[in-house]
């Protein structure tokens, strides 16, 4: 039985240890909501909520995922015993629409708590059957070609598999060009991520890329779209890759149907958690549809429930699962996250649960506001 006795909400903040641009906006430091389960005989599981400072990538932000968290998530989780994990994504769904992102952290915990209570690694509570995942960097605007090119490849040296580049109109097609010129032919893959910040208008010039032989464009268009993407997709030669616009099992099928895109990126806090994500990757599984596991920037807790979740068998691209010190100084885990020299992130699988200790004292030391609910 899962049953949540009280849930401890903190905001930490960390530096990062260089700014990361995207088409809509730059951080310097991640705000980040952690969520503490704990049950009835003590057990603590965590969760993390993947919201940015500001809502430039999807419309919550940390600040609206807290309330709902701790007014809507919260007492909801806490108002019930469930049998299973898979039981708390429809629960939440209730009359609750949205704020993916605030339930998504409240279920990730919640799958914790299941394999901690069942004493399995997560990954195996998940299906997942890889004992490494690929690792692939998403590297943000830079100023010039000049200087991105000096990222990729020291990057490609480091031995991440897929190199994603951030794009904009203006730091596109000179910038991807500079990159395929340096390391076409070597073993990393390229591909660029548009965060919407293109429309149809500009297919002509997207149609440029092609000859790059990129792996794929992630959400040219914009965030909610879905057939305008089928249009795109139409004209371009690069596969696109749906982010931002799946945000349910449904809009994955929407794509397949309309064939907007060929690749979905499933990131679990954009689709309210495991339960969406694995119906997700099963559905591109039956369609012949590869998937990747994203990033938003995570701690090592987010990033060891995205380790757990890219451990399933359609995970067959690289994910952006990078070692903790692309991100930090100092990780909020350990062992913190690292990366070998072929590009290979470890699935940790000899403990219960997400499979990394949480290191308290410095969670406490970077916290800058606590809220704890209790069962009523
Ligand atoms: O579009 O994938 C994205 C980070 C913040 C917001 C959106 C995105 C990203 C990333 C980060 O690309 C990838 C990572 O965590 O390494
Ligand atoms: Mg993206």
């Amino acid at each position: 039985m899962l049953k949540v006795t009280q849930a401890v909400l903190r905001e930490i903040q960390l530096p990062l240890v260089q700014p990361f641009r995207i088409s809509s906006g730059v951080e310097n430091e991640r705000r980040i909501a952690l969520v503490e389960l704990i049950n009835e005989v003590g057990i603590s599981a965590w969760g993390e909520c993947v919201a940015g400072a500001a809502p430039n990538y999807l419309p919550e932000f940390i600040d609206s995922a807290w309330i709902a968290m701790r007014d809507w998530v919260a007492p909801r989780i806490l108002s019930r015993e469930f049998r299973d994990p898979r039981e708390v994504h429809p629960f939440l769904e209730r009359n609750f629409r949205g704020h993916n992102m605030a339930k998504a952290a409240f279920e990730m915990a919640m799958w914790d708590l299941a394999a901690k209570i069942e004493g399995i690694p997560l990954a195996r509570m998940l299906g997942g059957t890889r004992e490494k995942i690929g690792t692939g960097i998403s590297i943000g605007i830079q100023d010039s070609p000049e200087a991105l090119v000096k990222k990729a490849k020291a990057a490609a040296n480091e031995g991440y598999q897929k190199i994603k580049v951030k794009i904009s109109p203006g730091n596109d097609v000179q910038f991807v060009r500079a990159v395929f010129t340096e390391l076409g032919g070597t073993d990393a893959h390229v591909m660029v991520d548009a965060n919407n910040a293109y429309s149809l208008d500009d297919a002509e010039h997207l149609k440029i890329l092609d000859q790059f032989d990129l792996l794929m464009i992630e959400q040219p268009l914009a965030w909610d779209d879905v057939r305008q993407h089928s249009i795109l997709q139409k004209q371009l030669r690069t596969p696109i890759c749906l982010d931002e616009s799946i945000t349910n099992v449904d809009r994955a099928l929407d794509m397949i149907e309309l064939k907007a895109g060929k690749i979905i990126n499933i990131k679990p806090g954009r689709v309210g958690g495991f339960a969406q994500s694995k119906a997700i990757h099963d559905l591109c599984q039956e369609h012949g549809i590869p998937v990747w596991c994203g990033g938003m920037l995570e701690s090592g807790i987010g990033r060891a429930h995205n380790v757990a979740l890219a451990s399933l068998p359609n995970f067959t691209l690289p994910g952006d699962v990078s070692p903790s010190a692309r991100y930090w100084k100092k990780d909020i885990v350990t062992p913190e996250w690292t990366m070998d020299a072929r590009g290979f992130v470890k699935v940790p699988l000899d403990k219960p649960g997400i499979g990394v200790t949480i290191d308290l004292d410095r969670v406490e030391s970077v916290t800058v506001r606590k809220e704890s609910v209790r069962a009523a």
